[in-house]
C-alpha cells in the first residue's frame, strides 16, 4: 500500500467536530447548543461525561495544528458552532466566535494546511430548539442566515465546504430514538426533522455558491454496508428497508430522484410537510459528497420492529474482529460503500469525510502502541485503492479523528484519536497510528 497507488490529486486529510473538541462551552459570548442542554439530563451520556471542556480545543488549537503540520496532514476538516457565530439562533452576530474560526483557518493557512469547513455538525442553538428546532420549517431561513454569515467572513480563506454531517444520525438519533440531543422521539418528530434537514442541505449548498461561486461545496452522508442475515426473501427484503433508510434517505432527494418511499412506505407522512415547490427546491449538483463509513450491518426481519419490520443482528464476537464501539471490523464495507455512491449518476465527485475506529489505548512509557488502529486504517485503505481502480469519481479520504475526543452519548470513554489526549492535562501524545500515517503520507516507505 503506498500513497502513489491512489495519484497525486487524491485529497488526504483528517476530520474533527466543534463541540466535541472545543469544549469553551460558555467562553467569550457563546450561546447555549442543544448538547449543551442535554448532557446535563439523567442517563444521558455514559458516565455523566460533558463536552464542556473535551480536548479544550478552543484554547490549544495551535498545538493542534502544528501536530498536523508535524503527521504531514495536508487538510483538515473540522466544523463551526452556530452558537458561537450567532449565539441565540439568528439576529447577533458574535465577532468572538467569528474571531476564534478566524484564528484556526489563518493558522491552518500559515501552516500549509487546507481547511475543510463543516457548517452543521450537530450542535444546534438551544433558542431554535425552543421553536422547535429542526422541527420547525422556519428552520431553512434561520440556517440560510447562518450560512451567509459564515459564507461572508470566511469568502476568502475557504474553499472547501460541507453543508451538514450525516443528517440521518442527528435526524434519527435527536428526532427519532431520543438517543441525542435534543433527545426528541417518534415519527411526528423525526420526519418533518428528516424533510428540513433535506431542505436545508440544499439551501445550505445555493446560499454558499452564490456568494462564493468558485467554492466546491458539498455535504456529507453516513453509511453502512449492509447485508442479509440469511439468503431467505425476508431478510433480503428487509436489508433493502435498512439499506434505503440508512444509505439512500438523505442523497436521493437531494440527486431529484425523490424519497425512496417504494422501498420505505411509511416516509409517505412526509407529504404533510412538504409544499408543492420542495421537489425542486430539494434538489442541487453538489461539487462532491462525503461519505462516512466505519462498519457493516448485518440485518434479519422481525415482527417487533413496526414500520421497518427489521432488526439489526449484533457481530458474534467469537468471530468477527470489532473496535470498542462494537462495530464489526469489515474494511469490504468501504469498498461497497464507494460502489453505491459512485453509481448515482448526479454523483460528481466522493470523497471519503470520515473513516477510523476506537480502541482501549493504553499509554505506556509516553508510547501508545496502537497496533488495532493502524491494521484498521491500513485495511480499509487497501479498500479504498480497490474502489479507486473502479471510481473516477473518489477524489480523498480523511480519518476520524485527530485527536480523541467527545463521542457523544459515549463521552469519553472511546477514543478515535491519531493524538491521545489526556483530559486532566491536555497533554498530546501522537499515537503509533498516527506515526503511520505521517510516514504513509511521507512515501517513506511502503507500509
Ligand atoms: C459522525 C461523526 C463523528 C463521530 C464518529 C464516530 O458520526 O459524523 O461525525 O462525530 O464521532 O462518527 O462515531
Amino acid at each position: 500500500l503506498s500513497k502513489k497507488d491512489f495519484g497525486a490529486d487524491f485529497l488526504w486529510g483528517v476530520s474533527s467536530s466543534a463541540l466535541q473538541t472545543e469544549g469553551a462551552h460558555d467562553a467569550d459570548g457563546k450561546g447555549l447548543s442543544i448538547w449543551d442542554v442535554f448532557v446535563t439530563k439523567p442517563k444521558k451520556i455514559l458516565n455523566h461525561d460533558t463536552h464542556f471542556v473535551a480536548a479544550d480545543f478552543y484554547h490549544n488549537y495551535k498545538t493542534d495544528i502544528a501536530l498536523l503540520k508535524q503527521m504531514g496532514i495536508p487538510n483538515y476538516r473540522f466544523s463551526l458552532s452556530w452558537p458561537r457565530i450567532i449565539p441565540n439562533g439568528t439576529g447577533t452576530v458574535n465577532q468572538a466566535g467569528l474571531d476564534f474560526y478566524h484564528n484556526i483557518i489563518d493558522c491552518c493557512i500559515e501552516n500549509g494546511i487546507e481547511p475543510f469547513v463543516t457548517l452543521y455538525h450537530w450542535d444546534l442553538p438551544q433558542e431554535l430548539e425552543y421553536k422547535g428546532g429542526w422541527t420547525n420549517r422556519e428552520i431553512v431561513q434561520w440556517f440560510e442566515e447562518y450560512v451567509k454569515v459564515c459564507a461572508n467572513a470566511f469568502k476568502d480563506k475557504v474553499r472547501y465546504w460541507m453543508v451538514l454531517n450525516e443528517p440521518m444520525v442527528f435526524t434519527g438519533g435527536g428526532y427519532f430514538l431520543g438517543i441525542h440531543a435534543p433527545g426528541k422521539k417518534g415519527f411526528d418528530n423525526f420526519i418533518p426533522a428528516m424533510h428540513h434537514a433535506v431542505l436545508c442541505q440544499a439551501v445550505g449548498f445555493n446560499t454558499i455558491k452564490a456568494i462564493l461561486p468558485e467554492a466546491q461545496v458539498g455535504t456529507t452522508f453516513s453509511c453502512s454496508y449492509i447485508t442479509p442475515y440469511s439468503a431467505s426473501e425476508k431478510d433480503k427484503k428487509a436489508a433493502i428497508r435498512v439499506d434505503a433508510l440508512l444509505n439512500r434517505l438523505f442523497i436521493e432527494p437531494s440527486l431529484g430522484l425523490g424519497y425512496p418511499i417504494a422501498s420505505l412506505p411509511f416516509l409517505k407522512k412526509v407529504k404533510k410537510y412538504q409544499l408543492p415547490e420542495d421537489e425542486a427546491l430539494m434538489k442541487v449538483t453538489f461539487d462532491f459528497i462525503g461519505i462516512q463509513n466505519y462498519t457493516r450491518e448485518v440485518v434479519a426481519y422481525s415482527i417487533f420492529t413496526p414500520y421497518i419490520n427489521a432488526r439489526i443482528i449484533p457481530a458474534d464476537k467469537r468471530k468477527v474482529f470489532y473496535t470498542a464501539m462494537d462495530w464489526e471490523v469489515y474494511p469490504e464495507a468501504i469498498y461497497e460503500m464507494i460502489r453505491l455512491f459512485d453509481n448515482y449518476e448526479g454523483v460528481k465527485k466522493i470523497l471519503i469525510t470520515e473513516n477510523g475506529a476506537s480502541f482501549p489505548d493504553e499509554l505506556i512509557d509516553g508510547i501508545i502502541d496502537d497496533h488495532h488502529r493502524r491494521h484498521f486504517l491500513k485495511s480499509y485503505l487497501e479498500q479504498v485503492l480497490r474502489a479507486k481502480k473502479i471510481s473516477a469519481k473518489l477524489a480523498g479520504y480523511f480519518v476520524w479523528s485527530l485527536t480523541d475526543n467527545f463521542e457523544w452519548g459515549e463521552g469519553f470513554k472511546q477514543r478515535f484519536g491519531l493524538i491521545h489526549v489526556d483530559y486532566d492535562t491536555q497533554k498530546r501524545t501522537v499515537k503509533n497510528s498516527g506515526w503511520w500515517y505521517k510516514q504513509f503520507l511521507e512515501e517513506v516507505e511502503e507500509l
